[in-house]
């Protein structure tokens, strides 16, 4: 067996959220990554999220593709729906997850390998179809269940351990999902829990496709001098945006920065994302823009973090198609089969 089931016991004084569960009812199996794996960091930071948001979790369904990044919704939400589908393809099983029942959350774990290599057309088409949906990319330059290889993210003139320097152009996950239309767009960094976890809970509650690029360091295989996915280089090179505080619509707002510092967004179920300005002119409603500021700073070897794009108002994939509000498998044999009369009267209205 590749994994070893946690113990269930509770320490008694650990605190409860509003269900009254502890963090460890978020938790899933041991994990079987390499100690200091930047994707475990990430694990942690999406149980510590839905803790705080309280989120029933047979209400989530977890989906992934095929990496040491896919295989982590193993490791957390162990009381969750999962679905580990083929390298690349997660994108078409979450659209077709998400159309079939749209009551639950969909989070959906991919890598760089399975996000930008072979999965990159399903990845465009799920942001620019607008999939109601968390899609985290644990973004570590390489293909680390493999072995090391070089992913298409990796930036051209970093050295892989062994000398090798990469010479192709990278793909930026981040500037991708803008120019596909996607409505929240952020990047982090898998070693600021600070900065992941309010952006992982803006995800969550956001409706549309929502993209979290992580770099997150594989400590096998890249993270060495030389690389840009390394935990140094993307200490020595974070450049904030904003600061994200996440607030559900019961909680008050407790006012901390100065005005002029704040931008206030509220999302369709009423909470609200309030952005602590860190870059002169960041403009988080602004997608071209954003997209200037990603590309500007890439080229000086800066990793721009925070939310870099959100857009509260949009509408997602069921309203596009206009597709029912109940669940398919609720649908009784009477609403799926409307009878013989109306198919005619469908058949006659396309002649
Ligand atoms: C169709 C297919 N092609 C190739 C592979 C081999 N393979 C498994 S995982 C992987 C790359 C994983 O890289 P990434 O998504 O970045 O995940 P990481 O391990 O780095 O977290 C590859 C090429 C496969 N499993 N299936
Ligand atoms: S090989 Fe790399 S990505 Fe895979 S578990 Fe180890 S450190 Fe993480
Ligand atoms: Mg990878």
């Amino acid at each position: 067996m590749t994994y070893i089931t946690k113990p269930k016991l509770h320490h008694p004084t650990l605190p409860a959220n509003t269900l009254g569960l502890t963090r460890r009812d978020y938790e899933g199996k041991i994990s079987t990554l390499c100690a200091g794996c930047g994707h475990d960091s990430i694990s942690a930071a999406i149980v510590q999220a839905c803790w705080e948001l309280a989120i029933e979790p047979h209400r989530v369904a977890k989906l992934s593709g095929i990496g040491c990044s896919s295989k982590t919704p193993d490791y957390f939400l162990g009381q969750s729906h999962g679905f580990n589908s083929v390298h690349g393809r997660m994108p078409s099983v979450a659209t077709g997850a998400n159309l079939a029942n749209r009551e639950l959350l969909y989070l959906g774990v991919s890598g760089d390998g399975d996000s930008a290599s072979i999965g990159l057309g399903q990845f465009a088409h799920l942001m620019r179809r607008g999939v109601n949906m968390t899609y985290i990319v644990e973004n570590n330059g390489v293909y680390g269940l493999t072995k090391g290889q070089f992913s298409a993210t990796a930036d051209a003139g970093s050295k892989s351990k062994r000398g090798a320097v990469n010479k192709d152009a990278p793909i930026d996950m981040v500037s991708l999902a803008l120019n596909m239309g996607a409505t929240y767009v952020a990047r982090s960094f898998s070693g600021d829990k600070a900065q992941l976890v309010p952006l992982i809970k803006g995800a969550l509650a956001h409706r549309g496709a929502a993209l979290l690029d992580v770099i997150s360091p594989c400590v096998a295989f890249n993270n060495h001098a030389g690389s840009t996915k390394s935990y140094d280089y993307v200490r020595e090179h974070n450049d904030a945006v904003n600061r994200l505080d996440f607030m559900p619509k019961r909680e008050a707002i407790v006012a901390d920065y100065s005005p002029g510092e704040v931008i206030e967004i509220t999302l369709h179920d009423g909470s609200r994302l309030r952005l602590r300005k860190l870059a002169a002119g960041h403009d988080p409603g602004d997608r071209l823009a954003a997209i200037n500021h990603i590309q500007s700073h890439q080229a000086r070897g800066e990793v721009v973090t925070g939310l870099l794009y959100v857009d509260p108002g949009t509408e997602d994939l069921h309203e596009h198609l206009h597709t029912v509000e109940t669940p398919l498998n609720r649908l009784t044999e009477a609403e799926l089969c409307p009878g013989a009369a109306r198919l005619a009267a469908i058949n006659a209205s396309l002649t």
